[in-house]
């Protein structure tokens, strides 16, 4: 068993004040022993292996069957109206960013591609964020081209035109242009190392959603380490069902497969009983892996307990999944211990649990071959180092302990601080460039001597790491979703009725944490949930930025919100409250 090695550390406090490198430039200084490299296999696009898979399934969706080379030369014809739109200078965009909106089928991939081929940045957005929400991410990211999916053209337009940016509409072409006539030669050779290849948003605890931008080092670096350590063939046929705008959707369950030449099997949004149809199914490809947060293993046993209730259809499934499926992952938020066990029973697979985020992709994974401990994340990816800290310091120049460190190889605890809690910091090649236009924050996030801190609260224990929870409690995790309590808090404090709002996480077993809303209203004024589902769904869609996620699923009405003598409202006291 590889992970778990605890070896004898002697060093309990890092000084960190002689470090004046940029953070996030400075990697080089480290662990007693050292980390092997990530094996980057060159940090070119995994269209660039696309060739070599020639004829081989790459992708199944609602249209077709779409080979490598289909997917290959379409996103090349792409990329060429993509540079004849923007005249780009030696058929390269040099950084320019490429928003697109696609549907969860080959139009993604090739808007995806083309936007690498042509020298860009691809900022992927989700057809669930309301209009306004699309606008800021296109602005934001100072995307100078919009590519639409035939079905978000109408959506887009008028967003663009606001904008002032060209909209490229996609035909569908996209679905069955034939595959001939174009040669991988046409791709202009590139240094993509340290290349800006996606931005993806994410919500920080204030402020509006932040780009975090990774490298084409940074995305070679996550997908060579998960297709080692979860021995991805391209053989595997893996059963995509999430969205297409977050780390999750993207790299792990759709990159992978994509690198190694294997077939991803793409379902247009998730669906309880099509995922079920689909392990059940012995048509081909037969699907053999499957990824997908907390909540969704619960949709879905939620459906089996409603569907499967004789015994020999339990035992038919049990018999097909552990047959058929090699490996079930789970990510993205806590895997409930309940949720782990009912899946087990009802596979007979223990789902592998991993820990990742947005800005560092993977970093902690239980293993592939040996036992896997529910609860726990596991150890260190390939290339992945990790410290678990004390509090970490918030000026340049101050020193924090180091409760344990460790890498691919193994672990060091601080003799006498076994099993502290402390912040998680990860350091490596996988670690995002930097938020898009926000240097002031980017440096931020890093401690002085270069590690990104990722505000998760961490233990090392039985030799394995195991989260604990955030460090703040303004985020909140719903569904996989990553959204900000604040950032709720100042949409609500909008309503006429509103005078007082805290935003808090509540446990749940299907969503992680349910968004709930404690609210104070002015007097004489009343205030349903449905009340303000409808205004959140009127009036914030349109002009506010609160996806459908972000909106409370559960309203509180109290007299006051206790707030202490510095005004501030004890939200863990608030959740024990109301919810003992
Ligand atoms: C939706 N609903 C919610 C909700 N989301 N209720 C409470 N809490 C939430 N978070 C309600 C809706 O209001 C609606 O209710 C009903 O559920 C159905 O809505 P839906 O949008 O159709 O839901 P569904 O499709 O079932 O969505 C659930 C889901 C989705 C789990 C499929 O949330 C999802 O795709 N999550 C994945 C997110 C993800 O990819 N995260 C990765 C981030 S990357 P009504 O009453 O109107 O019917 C990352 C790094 C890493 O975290 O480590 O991977
Ligand atoms: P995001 O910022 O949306 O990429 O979400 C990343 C966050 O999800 C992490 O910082 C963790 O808080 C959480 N997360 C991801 N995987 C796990 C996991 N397996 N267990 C607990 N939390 C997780």
């Amino acid at each position: 068993m590889r992970p778990g090695v605890t070896l004898p550390f002697r060093h309990l406090v890092w000084c960190l004040a002689s470090c004046r490198q940029a953070p996030w430039r400075h990697r080089g200084c480290g662990l007693l022993h050292t980390a092997p490299a990530a094996r980057p296999e060159g940090a070119a696009p995994v269209f660039a292996r696309a060739l070599a898979f020639g004829d081989r399934i790459a992708l199944v969706d609602q249209h077709g069957c779409h080979t490598y080379r289909d997917l290959y030369t379409r996103s090349l014809r792409l990329s060429q109206e993509i540079c004849k739109l923007r005249g780009c200078v030696d058929g390269d965009l040099r950084e320019e960013r490429v928003s697109f909106l696609c549907s969860n089928d080959a139009s993604y991939v090739i808007a995806q591609w083309a936007s690498w081929m042509s020298g860009g940045i691809a900022v992927p957005l989700y057809r669930k964020h309301p209009a306004a929400q699309l606008e800021y991410f296109i602005r934001d990211s100072r995307s100078s081209l919009v590519v639409a999916g035939q079905e978000y053209s109408e959506l887009l337009g008028p967003v663009v035109r606001r904008l002032g940016v060209p909209l490229l509409p996609l035909t569908p072409a996209v679905y069955h242009e034939a595959a001939e006539g174009t040669t991988e030669a046409q791709v202009p050779d590139r240094v993509w190392q340290d290349r800006g290849a996606v931005i993806f948003y994410t919500s920080g605890t204030t402020g509006s959603p932040k780009g975090v931008l990774s490298t084409h080092r940074n995305l070679a670096a996550v997908v060579t380490g998960l297709v080692h350590a979860w021995a991805w063939t391209k053989d595997d046929v893996i059963l995509h069902v999430l969205p297409l705008h977050h780390v999750h959707g993207v790299v792990n369950k759709l990159l992978c497969p994509l690198w190694v030449g294997a077939t991803c099997v793409m379902l247009p949004e998730f669906s309880a009983q099509q995922v079920w149809e689909k392990f059940l199914s012995s048509e081909t490809p037969r699907i053999n892996m499957f990824m997908a947060v907390p909540t969704i293993y619960s949709k879905l046993m939620e459906y089996y307990d409603r569907h499967f209730t004789q015994p020999h259809v339990q035992d038919f499934v049990r018999a097909v999944c552990e047959e058929r499926i090699r490996l079930m992952v789970s990510g993205s938020a806590a895997l409930p211990v309940p949720v782990l066990e009912r899946w087990k029973s009802a596979t007979g697979h223990t789902l592998l649990e991993r820990y990742g985020m947005t800005e560092i992709g993977m970093a902690l994974s239980n293993p592939l071959a040996a036992a896997r401990l529910p609860g726990s994340v596991g150890s260190p990816l390939p290339g992945v180092e990790v410290r678990i800290v004390s509090e970490s310091p918030q000026k340049e120049g101050l020193s924090y302990t180091i409760y344990a460190e460790g890498n691919e190889l193994g672990t060091k605890v601080t003799p006498g601080l076994e099993e502290k809690e402390g912040e998680l910091l990860v350091r490596g090649p996988s670690v995002f460039r930097e938020y898009w236009d926000k240097p002031e924050e980017t440096k931020k996030a890093f401690t002085s001597d270069g590690w990104f801190r990722t505000g998760d609260t961490a233990v090392f224990k039985d030799g394995r790491y195991w989260i604990r929870g955030r460090t703040s409690v303004d985020i909140i995790k719903t569904g996989g979703y990553k959204v900000s309590a604040l950032e709720i808090e100042r949409h609500l404090l909008a309503h006429p009725s509103i005078t007082d709002v805290a935003v808090i996480g509540v446990p749940d077993v299907t969503w992680g944490q349910r968004v709930t809303a404690v609210v104070s209203l002015q007097e004489g004024h009343s205030l349903s949930h449905g009340d303000l589902k409808e205004w959140a769904r009127l009036c914030l869609s349109h002009r506010g930025l609160l996806a459908p996620y972000a909106v409370p699923s559960e309203l509180l009405l109290v007299e006051a919100i206790p707030r202490n003598q510095m005004g501030k409202v004890n939200k863990k006291d608030l959740v024990r409250q109301f919810y003992s």
